[in-house]
């Protein structure tokens, strides 16, 4: 499944360019029972069952290094914003963990993981999806991995605020024109324009991205 993403479009070119480098293991790998084991019932009873501590100990200590962030993608993680993002692009090794079930054994919180991120409220089968999500928007940051630099500065989220409407030609569509001040050649005008569309935008659908 991650594989099949990492060997796409942006991440795939990041990777080829040798502006990061990936590696995936799978847990199973790193069992020592006849039967790959990487879950077990949960001590106290209950439904369900919790992956175990020692395959993910294994599995992370043999690519960790010094300084490295043990990322484990959970519900119960705090919300991954693009703040996050930036954050992450500054480090030089993440290690992301992606549970299945309800539970991992809590000693791999307790020793191993770093940080726990979510990427919303919602519920997904593993946190292969998520560590993803993560992995497209921080690499995205990095230099040199988009080609027109600049599209990242202006873009949603890094000035705090939703972008702008766009435009391109042609001036009318299905009766649908384009305001008067992009055609204008007013580059002050413009920016005014947008900033305010900017504002607008965000007071309207995200009230709680303004300050
Ligand atoms: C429940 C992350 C489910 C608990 C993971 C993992 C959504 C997200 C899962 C865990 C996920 C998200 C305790 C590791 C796997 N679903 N919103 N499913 N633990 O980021």
């Amino acid at each position: 499944m991650l594989d099949g993403f990492l060997k796409e479009s942006m991440l795939k070119r990041a990777s080829a360019s040798g502006k990061v480098f990936f590696n995936t293991i799978d847990l199973r790998d790193f069992t020592t029972d006849v039967h790959h084991t990487t879950d077990d019932r949960p001590y106290g009873g209950g439904p369900g069952m919790v992956m175990k501590p020692e395959p993910i100990f294994a599995a992370v200590e043999s690519v960790r290094t010094a300084g490295a962030r043990v990322i484990l993608m959970t519900p119960q993680g705090r919300v991954f914003r693009q703040c996050e993002a930036i954050a992450l692009a500054r480090e030089s090794h993440l290690i992301f963990v992606c549970g299945h079930y309800e539970g991992v054994d809590e000693r791999v919180r307790q020793g191993l993981v770093t940080d726990e991120l979510s990427i919303g409220d919602y519920v997904l089968t593993n946190g292969v999806l998520p560590a993803a999500v993560v992995a497209d928007a921080v690499v995205r940051l990095l230099p040199g991995v988009l080609g027109g630099e600049g599209a990242t500065e202006e873009e949603s989220f890094a000035n705090g605020l939703l972008e702008y409407p766009h435009y391109t030609r042609p001036p009318a569509f299905q009766g649908m024109t384009v305001p008067d001040v992009l055609l204008s050649g007013n580059h002050q005008a413009v920016a005014a324009w947008r900033a305010e569309q900017s504002r607008q935008r965000t007071r309207e659908r995200r009230p709680d991205l303004t300050v």
